[in-house]
This record gives C-alpha cells, sequence and structure tokens, in this order.
C-alpha cells in the first residue's frame, strides 16, 4: 500500500517539475488508503480540482475517425488548416500525442454566466462576442486545473500523463461523448443532460488502466431548433448519419479563424457578431435550465458598444484582449468582424467610424468597410 510518509513520488507527466507530498496534504484529502488509481478516485478528485463534468475513455483507435477524415476529405473545414494537413491523420490514434495511452481522463468546466444569451438581445448599437471568450482565455486555466488533477494522481500511483485543452491533434468532442459526458447534439456540440452544453473540454492522456464509461443516448429526438436558426445554414446532413458542421459556413468561422475576407454572400447573415457564435446553443432546450457559474463578466464583454469597438487603436487592442481567446483573430481580423456587424446594424451613425476604416492600410479591414458604408440607410 502506498503512504505518504514513507515515499516520495514524481510527477511522469511532459510537463513541469517534481511534485512533492504537500500538495496532497494542502488539499486536505486522505488518499492514504488509496491502494490504485481507479474511476471512482479519478472522477471525486476531478470534482476537487473544480471540473464539472468527468469521465473515462478507453484510448485505441479512434472509433470516429473516418467522420472526421471524410469531412476534411470533403472541404468542410474551410482555410483551417491544422485540421487537414499531416496533423490530421494524427486524430486516429493517441499513441502519436501520448505513446502507450491507455485511457483518456475527459474533463468539462462550465462557463454559462448569469447574462442574457445572445438570441435576447436586440440592441443595433451593440455587437456580440460569444460568452465562452469572456473574460481570461479558457485554455490556461482548464491546462492548470488539469496539471494539478495529474499531480494529485500521480503521488497515488506513477504514470505518464499529457494535458490537452483544444491543444493537441485529438477528436475532443468524440473522447468526451465515449466518457459518458454527452452526446452530440446536431448542431454538432457536445450536450449534457444536466449542464446543458455552455462547458469547455479538457484531457487527461494518461498511460493508466482505468475503466471506461459508456456514451449517454442522443437526446436531440425530433427537435431542429438549432438547424432552423443557424443563420447560414451550416448545420447539414452528414452521409455518416446525423448533423455535421459546414464550418465554410459557419459564422464562428468565419469571425475567429477565418483570415481572409468574409465571403460577400454570407455577411448579412453575420449580423452583430464580432467573434465567435451563439445561436445554436441559445436556441438549444437543453440550455435553457442549464446551471449557471455565477461568475459575471465584466460589462466589456457583453454586447459591447460597436462604436468603441471601431475606435479601438491596434496597442488598446492587444491590451484589451490580451490573454483572452479574442486576441486569436488578431486586430485587422477584429476590426473586419466590427465593420460587417456596423454595415449590419444599418445606422447612419456609424458612417463616420466606417469612413475611417474605409481608409485602414489595411486592404481587407477597408474592402469590409466600404461594404458596411453601402447598407448604411440614409
Ligand atoms: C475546429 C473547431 C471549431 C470549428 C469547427 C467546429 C465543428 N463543429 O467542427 C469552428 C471554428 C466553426 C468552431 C466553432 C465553435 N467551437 Co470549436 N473547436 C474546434 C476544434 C479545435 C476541432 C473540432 C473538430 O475536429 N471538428 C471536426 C468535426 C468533424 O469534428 P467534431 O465536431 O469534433 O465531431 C467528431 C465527433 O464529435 C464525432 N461525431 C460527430 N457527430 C457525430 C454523430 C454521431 C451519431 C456519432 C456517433 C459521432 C459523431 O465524429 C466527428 C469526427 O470525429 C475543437 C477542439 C478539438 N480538438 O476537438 C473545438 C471545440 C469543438 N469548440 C468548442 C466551442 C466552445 C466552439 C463554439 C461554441 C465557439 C463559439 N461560441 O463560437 C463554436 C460552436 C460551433 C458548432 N456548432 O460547433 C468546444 C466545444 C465544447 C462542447 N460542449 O461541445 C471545443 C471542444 C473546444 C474545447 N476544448 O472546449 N470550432
Ligand atoms: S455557431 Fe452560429 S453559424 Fe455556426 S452553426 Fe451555430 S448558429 Fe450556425
Ligand atoms: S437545438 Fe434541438 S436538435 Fe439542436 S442540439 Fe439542441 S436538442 Fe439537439
Amino acid at each position: 500500500m502506498f503512504r505518504f510518509g514513507t515515499m516520495q513520488f514524481h510527477r511522469t507527466g511532459l510537463h513541469g517539475g517534481p511534485l512533492g507530498l504537500g500538495a496532497i496534504e494542502r488539499d486536505g484529502i486522505d488518499w492514504a488508503l488509496a491502494d490504485r488509481i481507479n474511476r471512482r478516485i479519478v472522477c471525486d478528485l476531478a470534482a476537487e480540482c473544480g471540473f464539472d463534468l468527468a469521465g473515462v475513455a478507453r484510448a485505441g483507435e479512434a472509433p470516429d475517425f473516418d467522420r472526421y477524415r471524410d469531412w476534411a476529405d470533403r472541404g468542410l473545414a474551410g482555410e483551417m488548416r491544422y485540421l487537414t494537413d499531416h496533423r490530421a491523420d494524427v486524430r486516429a490514434s493517441l499513441e502519436g500525442v501520448l505513446p502507450g495511452t491507455r485511457s483518456v481522463i475527459c474533463v468539462g468546466v462550465l462557463y454559462n454566466g448569469p447574462e442574457p444569451y445572445s438570441t435576447e438581445f436586440s440592441d443595433p448599437e451593440r455587437a456580440w462576442i460569444a460568452r465562452y471568450a469572456w473574460g481570461d482565455d479558457y485554455h490556461t486555466r482548464i491546462w492548470r486545473m488539469l496539471e494539478r488533477l495529474a499531480g494529485l494522481l500521480t503521488a497515488i500511483e506513477p504514470f505518464a500523463w499529457r494535458a490537452c485543452v483544444d491543444t493537441a491533434p485529438i477528436l475532443e468532442r468524440s473522447l468526451a461523448r465515449q466518457a459518458g459526458l454527452g452526446w452530440i447534439g446536431k448542431n454538432t456540440c457536445l450536450i449534457n443532460q444536466r449542464l446543458g452544453s455552455w462547458f469547455f473540454l479538457g484531457e487527461l492522456l494518461t498511460t493508466l488502466e482505468l475503466k471506461p464509461d459508456t456514451p449517454p443516448p442522443d437526446r436531440c429526438g425530433s427537435c431542429s431548433r438549432c438547424i432552423d436558426a443557424c443563420p447560414t445554414a451550416a448545420i447539414v446532413p452528414s452521409p455518416h448519419g446525423g448533423f455535421e458542421l459546414d464550418a465554410r459556413r459557419c459564422i464562428s468561422y468565419f469571425t475567429i479563424e477565418l483570415r481572409s475576407g468574409i465571403p460577400e454572400a454570407h455577411r448579412d447573415a453575420v449580423g452583430a457578431n464580432a467573434f465567435g457564435c451563439d445561436i445554436c446553443q441559445d436556441v438549444c432546450p437543453w440550455n435553457r435550465k442549464s446551471p449557471r457559474t455565477g461568475v459575471e463578466a465584466g460589462p466589456e464583454w457583453v454586447a459591447p458598444p460597436l462604436e468603441r469597438l471601431a475606435a479601438l487603436g491596434q496597442a488598446e487592442f492587444r491590451d484589451l484582449f490580451r490573454g483572452t481567446a479574442v486576441s486569436r483573430v488578431k486586430y485587422a481580423g477584429f476590426l473586419r468582424n466590427v465593420a460587417v456587424a456596423m454595415g449590419n446594424s444599418g445606422l447612419g451613425k456609424f458612417r463616420e467610424p466606417l469612413e475611417r476604416l474605409a481608409c485602414s492600410e489595411d486592404a481587407m479591414v477597408a474592402g469590409h468597410a466600404r461594404w458596411a458604408l453601402g447598407k448604411l440607410k440614409g
């Protein structure tokens, strides 16, 4: 039996230095009686580390990889090369990410604050930033939580691990489904019966042998609200059954991932979305009663005034969004999005800021501002 008092373990993960016994003692949990790590210990410690959901998936051949490969081959990833280049096939197995992976501890972290949904706001002077992006970047926060979980677990029994939060070429939703965290909805989000879909996913790849969970049933039934509400008709039937996302039509893709211009045919439908899109989750009945974190986002996040966003200088943009998900879109991409949202408002009061953006040195920003000027009334 493992005793804290007599042995000192070292972290065998890929990141960080040695971990002493203090971490376990500081957390005030008496895991001294634990012989070996099992699923229950994993879930209890995951809750202790602040995760709202946790489950275990078996590693091995990725069962949904063919679906992924075909999706990528049919061009539905658009210009997201990290999904289609040499990294695409890495997703077929976890061996390329952590050799010897046997089990994946999948976790979820809720981000649904008390603020209203995007479908509940209609002020044309304001933009919408997707709620997942409000506040500090989730990648760093969840990675630290996973690192802590790994520390607590390796103190019981040494094993190799790697933490992932959108940071490795793996099929996160597919793994989370196998780990019992939820089902994949028609909007392609992972939905949990109790929490809805406003949560991030993270994984701890481990060389541990753990009993896997079972995937829950699909609970979308005959509902099609997300499909009906999607402004760009991006949710389409999949040749493999169910639905898939044509990212080339998705507002989230246009406003976060796309580095070039937003296709003119879709600009009207982008509406007020200046970063990401929440619509297919806002309308989902499983999110109606989803619990709220109680953490309020600052006023700068929830429907910020378009005029203020358009006036941001490059340094101000950097300072305002440093360490947040929004920084991914870069300054020019953000102004492009703001120009489109201003055009979609139709408000004559945006003529002056748009004329300024139309003189931008960045041809993409200037072009989108000119398009937007053509949409203003009066
Ligand atoms: C690329 C990407 C995007 C792209 C493409 C999204 C997409 N639907 O493919 C864009 C930029 C559009 C995007 C948007 C968003 N994203 Co995103 N994104 C990713 C990323 C990096 C890869 C996803 C991917 O591989 N897509 C390709 C498709 C084919 O794969 P898939 O959707 O995962 O589906 C696989 C399985 O789920 C399974 N499957 C799918 N359908 C079915 C059906 C059945 C019956 C079965 C058995 C299996 C199955 O097979 C598929 C292939 O393996 C993941 C992180 C990751 N590494 O997984 C985050 C991730 C999916 N994104 C996330 C978030 C939060 C968002 C947004 C909500 C952000 C926003 N508000 O704007 C939107 C949601 C849009 C939407 N409806 O999906 C979260 C989702 C959390 C959740 N609860 O589901 C993730 C997991 C990041 C994270 N770590 O939290 N995203
Ligand atoms: S994120 Fe927006 S554009 Fe993309 S599928 Fe959902 S509703 Fe459609
Ligand atoms: S809106 Fe309806 S169909 Fe779409 S994901 Fe939610 S339950 Fe499923």
